[in-house]
């Protein structure tokens, strides 16, 4: 008897944790599918091309230029996204323009756009 209390007294609080947390998560992220809500950065834009993307571990591959605002030269390095969802609508070769900024001590594409005229 006790032991089966004690797991719905745990249950119960999982659930009490669990269902806010969901609710909170929808109000705050109402246009999260469409992938283009990141937050507002003073970070300029560097052009690049994209040379591969993957969507599971949300990094991205881009041929760069010079990235001044994080001190990175011109490359072709793999960048990890501040939100995942920014990967699903890139492609290889497409030409893009992102910004890249420091977070917890490695640069991540906190925003990122296909240009016009860019996948071939
Ligand atoms: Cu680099």
């Amino acid at each position: 008897m006790f032991k089966s209390l004690l797991f719905a007294g745990a249950l119960a609080s999982a659930l009490l944790a669990f269902q806010p947390a969901m609710a909170a998560d929808d109000q705050a992220n109402p246009h999260a599918h469409h992938g283009a809500s990141t937050p507002a950065s003073n970070a300029p834009w560097v052009e690049g091309t994209v040379k591969g993307v993957d969507a599971h571990t949300g990094t991205v591959t881009l041929d760069h230029g010079r990235i001044e605002n994080i001190d990175m030269d011109a490359m072709t390095m793999a960048y990890r996204l501040q939100n995942a969802a920014l990967a699903k609508d890139l492609k290889v070769g497409d030409r893009v323009r992102f910004s890249a900024e420091m977070v917890d001590d490695e640069p991540r594409i906190t925003r990122i756009e296909r240009l016009k005229g860019g996948a071939k």
